[in-house]
């Protein structure tokens, strides 16, 4: 309508534009009263306008109403994983008997990880098919590889404390395996102990594992020793855990057996305390490593350790 009335080929403009062909008697009659048309025209067009804005206003307030009521989204917020939970539990346990805690590095050498533990060379967990190498030149201490126990921080430990006594250290970290299958991942978490002095005998490691056993799972949890080998203990034991996914019973976890296998321990060998720079003659000790994966399956109920490395918070948030 603006075009067809008030456009430079419109109504008004057309009939402003004859004014000069009216006898000059009646133009300025009919130019006040184009002009005044122009004007009321132009007025009409605007209110329209703003009517028109006013009305396409109203009616996107009405569809686009937010309901502030409706709950908002919650931020996402990250969960302490349970290994980690598990971990900080189990270091826990130990600072309060006393012991420290130490580190120790996820590279390790071959004389760390298995000449010094009395592991020697032609191993079976020494093969390459067992353990991962390192892609690098041999180092003065053997070849590179990732660490596949705990235990190296025990040499390191005994040698950083130059035959002080007590030696008394817990060391949690990841370990590297070539293994993969519902219960062993080929990364997992150990902590290892260690405890020498004067006069430390196997009643003492019974006691410490003892302690921990039923303070992380409550004092009617059942465990069992059972003679093993390792090359650096001597005599050495695996301790088992009764079986909380069946109570006992019978499941995939504990492979039918009712027990699930969590740490390996045993009195440290003669040869491994040299190695650190102790007389056995003079001190004796217990060591153990426990896999604190498997404990954590057995704590939180979980039949497959490969839910621990999923990365699923929906996991995590569980506990
Ligand atoms: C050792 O690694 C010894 N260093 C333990 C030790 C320390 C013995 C000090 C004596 C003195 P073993 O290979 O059995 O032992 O592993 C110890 C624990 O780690 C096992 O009981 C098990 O709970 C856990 N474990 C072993 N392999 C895996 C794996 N692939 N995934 C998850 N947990 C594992």
């Amino acid at each position: 309508m603006r075009v067809q009335y008030l456009g430079r080929k419109g109504v008004i403009t057309s009939a402003l534009r004859v004014l000069g062909q009216l006898p000059a008697e009646e133009r300025p009659a009919q130019g006040a009263l184009a002009n005044q048309l122009r004007t009321e025209i132009g007025q009409a067009l605007e209110e329209a306008r703003g009517a028109l804005a006013r009305r396409t206003l109203d009616r996107r307030l009405v569809e686009e109403t937010i309901d502030i009521t409706l709950p908002g989204y919650p931020p996402t917020i990250g969960h302490p994983h349970p290994l980690i939970i598990l971990r900080n539990d189990i270091e826990d346990i130990f600072a309060a008997m006393g012991f420290t805690m130490s580190l120790g590095p996820e590279i390790e050498d071959e004389w760390h990880n298995f000449e010094a533990l009395n592991i020697p060379p032609g191993h079976p967990a020494r093969e390459m098919q067992d353990s991962f190498y390192i892609d690098a030149a041999p180092t003065g201490t053997g070849r590179l590889l990732l660490r596949t126990q705990m235990s190296p921080v025990q040499i390191r430990f005994m040698r950083a404390q130059a035959g002080r006594l007590p030696v008394r250290m817990v060391a949690p970290g990841r370990v590297y395996r070539r293994d993969d299958d519902a219960t062993h991942s080929p990364m997992f978490h150990q902590c290892e102990g260690l405890l020498v002095d004067h006069g430390i005998s196997f009643a003492h490691l019974k006691g410490v594992l003892s302690a921990l056993a039923h303070r992380l799972f409550g004092p009617s949890t059942r465990i069992r020793f059972r003679p093993s080998y390792f090359p650096f203990t001597e005599p050495s034991v695996e301790v088992d855990v009764g079986c909380t996914l069946c109570n006992g019973h019978g499941c995939r976890t504990c492979k039918q057996s009712g027990w699930v296998e969590v740490l390996g321990a045993g009195m440290v060998h003669p040869r491994v305390l040299e190695a650190g720079g102790y007389d056995p003659e003079e001190v004796s000790g217990f060591a153990f490593g426990l896999g604190i994966d498997r404990l954590a399956m057995l704590r939180y109920q979980v039949d497959d350790i490969r839910a621990f490395y999923e990365g699923d918070m929906r996991c995590s948030e569980q506990f």
